[in-house]
């Protein structure tokens, strides 16, 4: 499924011919406390009419090993991905909540797993794909603290204590999470960098770039025949502005539809 591109050193998913539509989500944050977001997003996988559904990251709330996919949500995300899967491509790129996610959990749930980023070629067309935090570039406390924790040195420590110790670890850095875009107050939320977004676009010789993260969902021109489209999170448990919405592609149409509960 996954390829090398030789021109631009990039790797290469190639979609089958056959295919008519593809679907993209990202930022599901799935956990056992957002009860309809999960109904959202277990009706939409069982329902989609789409020849592919990609995940751009942050399925999970937290993803904190492999090992923790036998736990009761977890284990029903898994049953609910591997049957999807038996009727349609599922394809995982991981976010920054679920970058722990691994080959064991890909396998038992079906799914391919995508490098960030990764040229998606179908119908011709070149389109980039990335889960976007890479790219925030200006937010440099984050891309400290990315570094560490994509470090192979790092994930094989953190995957070696026990799963309580994990999950307390990753409950604190949510925390922490929550305090540093509290301080950041009204200055406008991090996005992804333009200028690398563009360069990337250029040197993969892509017209279109798909990210999530940022959670501000919305299509828009990066330049002359540069595309950029931006995902929705999901979150339907919430009072206010519940949201959740899938981006599809159809060859030459693009939609965004809206994914509901019941
Ligand atoms: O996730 P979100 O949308 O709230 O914010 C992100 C960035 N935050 C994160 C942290 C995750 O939310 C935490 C949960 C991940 C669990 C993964 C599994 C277990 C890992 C356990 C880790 C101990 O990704 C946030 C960005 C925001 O996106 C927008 O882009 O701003 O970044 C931060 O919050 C930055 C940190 O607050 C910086 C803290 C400094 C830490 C310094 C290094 C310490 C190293 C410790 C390593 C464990
Ligand atoms: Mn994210």
């Amino acid at each position: 499924m996954l390829a090398h591109d030789p021109l631009t050193r990039h790797p290469l998913w190639l979609a089958t011919d056959a295919w008519r539509r593809i679907d993209f989500v990202s930022d599901m944050h799935l956990c056992a406390d957002q009860p309809r977001t999960f109904q959202a997003f277990e009706r939409y996988l069982q329902t989609t009419p789409a020849d592919a559904v990609v995940i751009l990251g942050d399925l999970f709330e937290f993803w904190l090993g492999d090992d923790a996919r036998h736990s009761e949500f977890e284990a029903q995300c898994t049953g609910l991905l591997a049957q999807a899967s038996q009727k349609r491509c599922i394809a995982f790129m991981a976010g920054n909540r679920d970058f722990l996610l691994g080959p064991e959990m890909a396998q038992a749930a079906g799914m391919h797993l995508l490098p960030d980023p990764c040229i998606l070629v179908a119908w011709q067309q070149r389109t980039l794909l990335t889960h976007g935090d890479a790219w925030c570039i200006d937010d440099t406390a984050y891309q400290r603290f990315r570094t560490i924790v994509r470090s192979p040195d790092w994930q094989q420590n953190f995957l070696g204590l026990p799963l309580s110790e994990r999950r307390m670890q990753a409950q604190q850095m949510r925390e922490k999470s929550r305090q540093h875009q509290q301080n950041q107050g009204a200055t406008p939320g991090v996005d992804v960098d333009s200028h690398t977004a563009v360069h990337q676009l250029q040197t993969t010789q892509s017209s279109t770039l798909i990210h999530g993260h940022t959670h501000r969902p919305g299509s828009q021109m990066l330049a002359p025949g540069l595309t950029r489209h931006v995902l929705s999170d999901w979150d339907l448990d919430a009072s206010h502005n519940p949201r959740a919405e899938v981006l599809t592609w159809g060859r030459s149409e693009w939609q965004r539809l809206p994914c509901a509960a019941d």
